[in-house]
């Protein structure tokens, strides 16, 4: 019996206690924060539960076909939620503005596939091992026997065909294939989760690509490789932050490449760095150094101030990592 086997009907339990639930997720959505979030409103409502989704960021494009997506808010529509339920995070951090109004909850429940960090949460339903939040939720409704419709079904898929990478990361395991067959079977179109997410992108993501491409940083032997992204190379493209999804991939994709690096100057002096390892590397442990986190392989941070020198201190942080690597 997995984790979220044995945890199942205590959280599910719970969760049917509730009257009001309020869902939240992390800053700058994807698809398993948005996936997971929207098909668990889906299967409250459905058992007669008040749910509502917030987030601090609105969706990015390529999730806009996710069912009832437009009822995303900053905040919250109702009031006297008796619950929250966290997802796809374990930082509250995370939250970004919305972090008040799940704090304001009198009970939190916590599902989560990362390394823990805070660990905050009444009750938690984490594993690390899970390719997806998604994926757990779907063990754990599987578990109890809930409803699980085709619109429920697809929001779960997408959760896990976006965080194994339409089944490519190291995360993709028999038991990911296992539970996004059971939601084929129910209905989800994994033909339009794939399309919509990887085989769409807006022309100005393509042009900021070969900004990447052309200037990007090889060093260690070309074992490691990054990118800086700064607001006029986003300006001159017309890009937004949500269409540099993946870049970190192409670069880690480079033969000799084993760790990389994607920093994006998100407003004057702040970045997003996306840190992405071959087997053998931890970059979660590098992301931690700067107040960041993830998994082994794909973690991320944030970095304020003097840019210049903070990158410099992160790529020096990643020679170390690799360095240090057996
Ligand atoms: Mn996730």
């Amino acid at each position: 019996m997995s984790i979220v086997q044995e945890n199942a009907s205590k959280v599910w339990n719970r969760l049917r206690e509730a009257k009001r639930v309020l869902i939240g997720t992390h800053l700058n959505p994807d698809g398993d924060a948005l996936g997971s979030a929207l098909a668990m409103q889906r299967v409250l409502t459905s058992v007669g539960i008040e749910a509502e989704v917030i987030c601090h960021h609105a969706a990015p494009r390529n999730l806009r076909f996710l069912p009832q997506v437009e009822n995303l808010s900053p905040v919250p529509r109702m009031e006297g939620h008796d619950l929250g339920l966290v997802l796809d995070l374990d930082s509250l951090d995370r939250l970004g503005s919305t972090r008040p109004y799940l704090e304001a909850c009198p009970f939190m429940i916590v599902v989560d596939h990362h390394v823990p960090m805070d660990q905050p949460g009444d009750l938690r339903l984490v594993d690390t091992t899970a390719s997806a939040t998604a994926a757990i939720l779907t063990e754990f409704l599987l578990e109890v026997g809930a409803d699980i419709d085709a619109s429920t079904a697809l929001c779960l898929l997408t959760g896990i065909v976006t965080d194994t990478g339409s089944f490519r990361f190291r995360n993709s395991d028999a038991r990911s294939l296992h539970l996004a067959a059971a939601l084929l079977e129910r209905g989800a179109d994994i033909n339009l989760v794939s399309d919509e997410i990887f085989g769409r992108k807006p022309l100005a993501a393509t042009r900021l690509l070969g900004h990447v491409l052309e200037h990007m940083v090889l060093e260690a032997d070309e074992r490691i490789c990054w990118a800086f992204l700064s607001r006029a190379d986003f300006d001159a493209c017309g890009a937004r932050d949500e269409d540099t999804e993946g870049f970190v991939n192409e670069l880690l994709a480079i033969e000799s490449v084993e760790i990389a690096a994607l920093f994006r100057e998100s407003k004057a002096g702040v970045a997003r760095v996306s840190l992405r390892s071959r087997q053998g590397y931890d970059v979660a442990q590098v992301a931690q150094q700067f107040g960041g986190g993830g998994h082994r392989n794909a973690a991320g941070l944030n970095l304020e101030g003097d840019l210049k020198g903070k990158i410099a201190d992160v790529v020096s942080a990643l020679n170390q990592c690799l360095a240090s690597s057996p």
